[in-house]
Order: structure tokens, then sequence, then C-alpha cells
């Protein structure tokens, strides 16, 4: 059966396998009738068309007359060499070291991770990415790379867009194969929200790198360079980019916030190439480096630790291009930028304007503006089908020096806040974040710990305590797991621990682990962890990439597994199709298979029958087809 389902797929008959097409193509391993995707698929849109997607319920809906985002056409047959021509030649020192002899400042377009993660929720799906991944191959070959994976796109894939992440790089990185892709990994955090044991990080990196992934940006939470050793180190077993990176918070000019100053980055930075990286990354998840201290920093960095330096910023104040010229000026080697549609507030700075910024001058960036205002046309018009994820933000805030929240969790924040009916004390909220931050000694807030300190601040919020209330052995406090955890220890330690008192009051005198999380964690049984997901879907292969999503997200793939065998490979739908179903009259293309088209028209969608369900009419390439789906509004 299986020979005969391979010889018939039409991949295999168009030569287009790879060695991964068995593992890719679980229909070939379809003995049984069964569904075939396109009904699973048709399933998908008639249960969406007839009880919308609970994703977008209640939120303001695309312009009715929204533009079709079409990607610009690309300028050359073949992709020009780029810096992952370079990589795969060369490998990853000479990489860092053809950074160092830049005299341009070097580009990162963010617009496919950090540009939507902190704009649109993380929202975007990976056929508006991929459409125009042939596009940025021939017109921006220039760029240092493509941030298009990691930080918080993982987990949403699966669990809010029904689609594969690693299917997401593996389309990128074919479509685009001389630019480097970039990803964020919160070292031992992986992926995640929590530490994972050694060997799952270890899992992890090796399989991004074997996907697709080129310069993998590594930080911890707590800026504690002990537990990013692993990651790191696999990194540079992979013969990847590493880029060991410093998250900064406070300010280097201010006295009194001594703990962060110059020297205490000079030391990480030193640290962090002691440990091997390729490039320091500065990463500025909130957006709080200054101008003034921007060029202090960097010139500081570039002369004491003498790597090549890539930064990264948000604009959530305003001052981000100030910060990124001064920056620029300083000596740094590359920086991260969103592409004008998705960028400004809480995203990277405006990619054309730093372009234009720096023309005629040394740092020229030899990128064309108007390659980069063709493409953000593009964006702009993927970003009116997400209407619904929009924050509603409407003016840069000088605010983000009090509160340090990071541009990728302001908005979640905000989100959650209004949830729970806080919405109109946002201003209390920032206060409280402020406030829980000091009582938690000054920590670095960046994914994990900017939601350990948000998720306390919501709950003294809601429940009207204060840090006084809080701290005072005297006063019954309900703290949330995530303080307990990190309070145990279980994200690591920050700079000069944790503050007695609160740990006291937390732990309620149980004694904390000071050490590396990693080294009392023990080893995820890999053998046992993969018949265990196997036992849960017996008719389903499950390939390494996989299993790495299933050792991040158990329950997270586990749900989105069920569903896809519900529902197929939904990913291939338009994204108004996705999330608001179609209209009788509609007609949508989606390529289910390289050079396999589904032609999909609804014809009507019928009464809800006695037992709830309702039948809806489609044409599948001409062919009439209905299918059931229950009624559940
Ligand atoms: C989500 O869980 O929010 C994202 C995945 C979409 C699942 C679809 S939405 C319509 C249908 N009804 C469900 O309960 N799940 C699927
Ligand atoms: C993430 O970890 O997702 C971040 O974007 C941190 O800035
Ligand atoms: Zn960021």
């Amino acid at each position: 059966d299986f020979v005969i389902n391979l010889l018939r797929h039409p991949t295999f008959l168009n030569n287009q396998y790879t060695t991964k097409f068995i593992d890719t193509t679980p229909e070939l391993f379809d003995f049984k009738k069964r569904r075939d995707r396109g009904t699973k698929v048709l399933t998908y849109i008639a249960d969406i068309t007839v009880n919308g997607h609970p994703e977008v319920q209640g939120r303001p809906r695309p312009a009715a007359d929204l533009k079709p985002a079409k990607a610009p056409a690309p300028m050359h047959e073949v992709p020009p060499a780029g810096t992952r021509t370079l990589l795969e030649e060369k490998g990853a020192q000479a990489v860092a070291d053809w950074m160092s002899e830049q005299k341009r400042l070097l580009i990162t377009d963010t617009t496919m991770r950090d540009g939507h993660q902190s704009l649109l929720a993380t929202r975007m799906r990976s056929i508006d990415m991929v459409k125009v991944a042939p596009t940025y191959a021939a017109n921006m070959s220039d760029l240092f790379s493509v941030e298009c994976w990691g930080g918080a796109t993982f987990d949403v894939a699966y669990r809010f867009l029904q689609e594969c992440p690693w299917q997401r790089l593996r389309d990128i990185r074919s479509k685009m194969p001389n630019i480097m892709t970039q990803m964020l990994l919160r070292a031992s955090n992986g992926v995640g929200y929590t530490n994972y044991p050694d060997n799952v990080v270890q899992s992890f990196v090796a399989q991004a790198a074997e996907s697709g992934v080129d310069v993998f940006r590594v930080f911890d939470s707590l800026n504690w360079v002990e537990n990013m050793r692993v990651a790191m180190d696999a990194v540079i077993e992979s013969g990847k980019v590493c880029e060991g990176t410093i998250c900064y918070t406070g300010d280097i000019l201010d006295p009194d916030r001594a703990k962060y100053n110059l020297q205490y980055y000079v030391d990480m930075g030193k640290a962090l190439k002691a440990a091997g990286a390729h490039v320091l990354g500065l990463k500025d998840m909130a957006g709080l480096l200054k101008a003034n201290s921007a060029g202090a920093l960097v010139k500081a960095l570039k002369e004491e630790v003498g790597l090549p330096i890539h930064f990264h910023t948000h604009d959530t104040s305003g001052a981000s291009i100030a910060t990124v010229l001064e920056a620029a000026r300083a000596g740094v080697d590359a920086v991260d930028a969103a592409m004008d549609a998705l960028s400004g507030n809480t995203s990277q700075p405006t990619l054309g304007s730093i372009v234009e910024a720096l023309r005629h001058t040394d740092r020229d960036t030899l990128l064309d503006v108007g390659t980069i205002r063709e493409l953000s046309n593009y964006w702009e018009a993927v970003r009116g089908q997400y209407t619904a994820f929009e924050s509603g933000l409407q003016a840069p805030a000088s605010e983000v020096y009090l509160h340090e929240m990071p541009g990728g969790q302001f908005t979640n924040l905000k989100a959650q806040a209004r949830s729970m009916g806080l919405e109109e004390r946002w201003h209390e909220v920032a206060q409280t974040y402020a406030d829980v931050n000091k009582m938690f000694g000054d920590i670095v807030k960046v994914t994990p710990s900017s939601k350990v300190v948000g998720d306390m601040a919501l709950m003294m919020v809601s429940q009207g305590l204060t840090r006084d209330q809080v701290e005072d052995p005297k006063t019954d406090v309900s703290f949330p797991d995530s303080v307990i955890d990190m309070m145990k220890g279980n994200l690591g330690q920050p700079p000069g621990g944790f503050p007695d008192t609160i740990v006291k009051k937390v732990l309620k005198g149980e004694k904390p682990n000071t050490d590396r999380p990693g080294a009392h964690l023990a080893p995820a049984d890999l053998d046992a962890l993969r018949a265990e997901l196997a036992a849960k879907f017996p008719d389903v292969e499950f390939d390494d990439e996989d299993f790495n999503g299933y050792l991040m997200y158990p329950k997270v793939f586990t749900d989105y597994a069920a569903r896809h065998e519900e529902y197929g490979p939904v990913r291939v739908l338009p994204t108004l199709t996705y999330f608001y179903g179609m209209e009788p009259g509609d007609e949508i293309t989606a390529e289910i298979d390289p050079g396999k088209t589904l032609e999909i028209r609804l014809i009507t969608v019928g009464e809800t029958q006695d037992d709830g369900e309702v039948r809806v009419f489609f044409e599948l390439n001409g062919q009439p087809r209905a299918v059931r789906v229950p009624n559940r509004k």
C-alpha cells in the first residue's frame, strides 16, 4: 500500500520529493479509507463559516475594501549570493569576521518575527511570510538576516494558528536560500516559559539548525551566562552563528541604577565571548537604551570585548531611531529594524527610515529604499488582514521608562488586563509592574521573567495589594505559581540573587535552589516520550520536528495534532478565509502541494438539522462536495 501511495503521490511524480518527503507526507500511510485532506480543509472552512473563529470573535474586522496582499516580483531568477552563501561556504566564524570588516551598517529585518509579535500578538500566518520569501531572496540579498523564527512564534503557530512552526521555517528557508534566517532562543527556556532539561535544549537546537536556522540569538531572562552555556554550546556544535546576547535594562548613565552600569555590561560581554559567542547581541527588549547611553555602551563593548555587535531595540518610546543612529556612530555592526508597515511603537524602528538616515554617510546600508517601499506596501496589505489583533495603541510613550515592559509583552499584558476588567486601570498596572520589579530586586525583565513580573502586578492590582502589604510578613498573600517558581530558583539567578525578604515570604521559609536549574533537572527520557506521543495517535507518523515540538509543549502540540487530524493542512488557506470562513459565491485557491491546487467555491450553507448539524455545500475543483459540521452557536 505504501509503495502505491508513494508512486501515485503528485509530489513524487513531480520529482519534488526530498529525503523528508516520507516524513512530511503522512497521507502515504493512509491505507484505510480516510477523509482526504481536501475534505478536512473543507470541514474547517465550513466550521469557521458556521461558528466563527474563536480568536476574532468580538474584535474589529478587516476593512471591506482591503487590497489583496501581492508580493513584489523577484528581480532575479537566481537569487544573488548573500550572507547564507557565506555561512555555507566558509562557516560561522567567517560570517563574524566579515561583519567586523563591513563599513556599512548591516540590517536584520524582524518583520516576520518580532514585528508581528510586538504589534499583532504574534498572529501572522506562515502563508503571508512564505509568499514574499522569493522577493526577499531576489531583491533584498544585502540584508544581514531575516528574523523569522523563535520567541513567541513557536507556540502561537501551534496554539492559535493551527500550523506547524517547523514547516514555516523550512518553507521560508527553501524560498530564501541566500539570506541567513535568524531565531530568538531563550537559552535553557528554549522557546517556552520554563527551564528545560539540558538534553531537550540540545535536541531542539540541533533540530532548528537542521530545519533552517542560521543565526541563533541566545539570551537568558536574568542575564545569567551560566544558564546560557548549554544552548550556546549546542549552537556552536551545529556550525551555525551563535549570537550570545546581553539583555539591556536600567540606564548606564543613572547613578541610582548602579547594578546595571557600564562595567556590568562589559563584564557580561566578555563572559559571552569566553563562552564562545561569534557575535555579541545587545538586546534592548523594552527600548530603554537612550541615545547617549548607546554611544557610550557600544563604544565600550567594541573596545573591550572585540566581537561584532548586533543591536536590537523597540520603538515604544518613539526615540529608538536616535539610539540606532548613535549606536551606528559608535561602531555597532548590525541593527534590527522592521519593514515600515510593521514598525514603530512596541515594534522595531522603521527600516526604511534608518536606510534613509544613513544614506550618503560612511555607514550607508547599501539597501535600496524603492525596494523597501515596495515590500512595505506588501506588508501593509498583510497587516490589514490582522485588524482583530491590533492593540489600539495610539502613540509612543515615555511611560516605558517607568514600567520597563518588553515590547513583545506590552500588548499581551494589556490584553490580559482587559480580560480581567482592569483596562481603565492600565496606568496603575504600569506603576505596579515597576514596584514589583523593585520588590524582586530590580531584575532583567524579558520572557519568561517579564511574565512573572506581569503576573504579580496584575494580581496586586486586582486584589488591591501594595508592595508594603506584600512584603509584610503579617499579611497573607497567595502568590501566582510563576512567582513561586522563580523564587525557588527555577529560572536561575539574577545578579546578586533575589532579595531575602521576598524569597522568605514567597517560599514560606523553604530553601531555594541557587544552582543552575538544568544541573538538577533529570534528563528527559526521549525514547519513552516518543512512545508516549505515538500512543496518543496510533495512525499518525510523527517526525523529529514534531517530536521536538512535543518536548517543548506537550499539551499544545497534542491539541494541535488532534485538530490536524480533523481539519488537515489549514495553513494553505488565505488568511481571511482562515479567520472568517467564506460567503456563498466566494471562491478561493489553495496550494495543497507544490503545483497542486484546490479551487474551492462555497455554494450555500444549509439549515441546522434536528441533530444540530449543518450541511455546507462546496465545489472542490469543479466537483460538488457537502460537509457536515456541528452548529455550536
Ligand atoms: C484556537 O484554538 O483558537 C485556534 C485553532 C482553531 C481551531 C478551530 S476554530 C473552529 C473549530 N472549532 C474548534 O473548537 N476548533 C476548531
Ligand atoms: C521573546 O522571548 O519572545 C521576546 O521577544 C523577548 O524580547
Ligand atoms: Zn524584541
